[in-house]
């Protein structure tokens, strides 16, 4: 199903006045604050998040799974889900394909069809916490930190795969998480696990080609309860630096403790300029992935406005690659994620309101209720106006989530697709 531009138009032409008069009411007072609302307008468009290719379907848990009727059977299905999304939002600009489950049969009609969707590709998944039928190696023991070299040799060539098909697409990253651990204290001899991950993760980067990015995810435990080799960001650094200067951290918001403060991982790493991507969910216990913003929205506003800082003041550190890591077992997949897109653009929005020159005024005078101030000022401000008005100016709609129920798509990708489809995928 494909949305027209005249569709949208006539979606937004029936709330435009009262938005109008909304804006301008937020633009007066942002005038009186000293904050160009344009400039900010313009941040929020140019904002695009990759929507990663397992998240079009209802996820699950390992009690079970659910279809949510009319899911995406093919990769050519999946681009379509994102172009619903990307049309309706203009901010999901782009799709991270896991390999192997989104290989593509035909590349050359997968970049048409992308490209006529607006859709990029960014980084490409490598998969070894699986088993594949066509691998020889099994990976219950891990993969690039296995004592087999056998093991590892097929762990670092699927990595160089999956680098051979983004590259055929036009992708110019690779993420790498992997599940390696132990599950009982004694199973695995740390030092060794980590030598070996790190002399395996140098043969996938001597690999890349030269405009390529590492990307090394951490995470403290699951499906390994014991030990995970890559548990923290101080690991996945000392792994990046020791690949080389194309390798980066990536900061999973469900990849940490209950309590950690991630908002000073992002500034650190920002400051060292080894924050290379982001992946957006929200947690109240673990590696949740349930809807952004969903739990923890001050959370989100503090990292959002060590981002913010990073982006302006950090040189040194590359663009960074932002995705959404969610998916869950109950809502619809589509409309659950153009809720994460509104969150995270709120974050952003109301980080970019901060007014980084007072706080810095006012941290040098150890004023620290003025700093509380400045930043609840940010965060209280209701800045819903500023991310429909980016919509608006980028020909998306005023509110995705109306739109897709007024244009029943869900109902449409049923009769499509049929109730019982299962995405590829977990
Ligand atoms: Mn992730």
């Amino acid at each position: 199903m494909i949305l027209s531009t005249e569709q949208i138009k006539e979606f937004n032409k029936k709330s435009l006045t009262d938005h109008q008069n909304e804006f301008e009411t937020l633009q007066n007072k942002l005038i009186k604050s000293e904050k160009n609302t344009q400039v900010i307008v313009k941040k929020i468009e140019d904002f695009q998040v990759a929507i990663p290719s397992w998240a079009l379907g209802a996820g699950g848990t390992r009690f079970g799974r659910f279809s949510y009727g009319g899911e995406p059977a093919s990769l050519e299905q999946k681009i379509a889900d994102i172009g619903i999304l990307n049309a309706l939002t203009r901010s999901a600009g782009a799709i991270s394909l896991h390999i192997p489950w989104d290989i593509p049969s035909d590349y050359k009609a997968i970049k048409e069809l992308a490209a006529s969707n607006d859709i990029i590709f960014d980084a490409v998944n490598s998969n070894t916490f699986q088993d594949q039928p066509s691998n020889k190696e099994s990976y219950k023991f891990g993969s690039l930190s296995n004592i087999s070299s056998a093991i590892r040799d097929q762990a670092i060539q699927h990595n160089i795969d999956v680098i051979n098909i983004g590259n055929k697409l036009g992708s110019k990253s690779l993420t790498v998480w992997l599940a390696d651990g132990s599950i009982f204290p004694g199973q695995n001899n740390f030092q060794l696990a980590l030598q070996n991950t790190e002399s395996s993760l140098k043969k996938i980067y001597t690999n890349m080609p030269h405009d390529w990015k590492m990307f090394i995810e951490y995470k403290p435990y699951e499906p390994n309860f014991y030990s995970t080799v890559i548990q923290d960001w101080g690991t996945s650094f000392m792994l990046a630096n020791a690949c080389g200067d194309r390798a980066y951290s990536l900061v999973d918001l469900g990849h940490h403790l209950p309590n950690t403060n991630i908002e000073q991982i992002v500034s650190t790493l920002m400051l060292k300029g080894k924050l290379g991507g982001f992946h957006f969910n929200d947690s109240k216990y673990g590696d949740d992935d349930i809807t952004v913003g969903s739990i923890k929205p001050y959370a989100l506003f503090l990292i959002f406005n060590e981002l913010v800082y990073g982006m302006q003041n950090n040189t040194q550190n590359p663009d960074l690659a932002w995705m959404i890591d969610a998916s869950h077992n109950i809502k619809d997949p589509l409309e659950d994620i153009m809720q994460s897109l509104e969150a995270i653009l709120i974050a952003y929005a109301q980080a970019l309101l901060v007014d980084q020159k007072k706080l810095k005024d006012a941290q040098m005078n150890n004023d620290v209720v003025l700093c509380q101030e400045i930043l609840q000022e940010a965060y209280r401000t209701d800045v819903r106006p500023l991310v429909a008005q980016a919509r608006i100016n980028s020909g998306g709609t005023k509110n995705p989530l109306q739109a897709y129920r007024k244009f029943e798509i869900r109902k449409t990708l049923i009769k499509e697709r049929g109730t019982h489809t299962l995405a590829t995928g977990l």
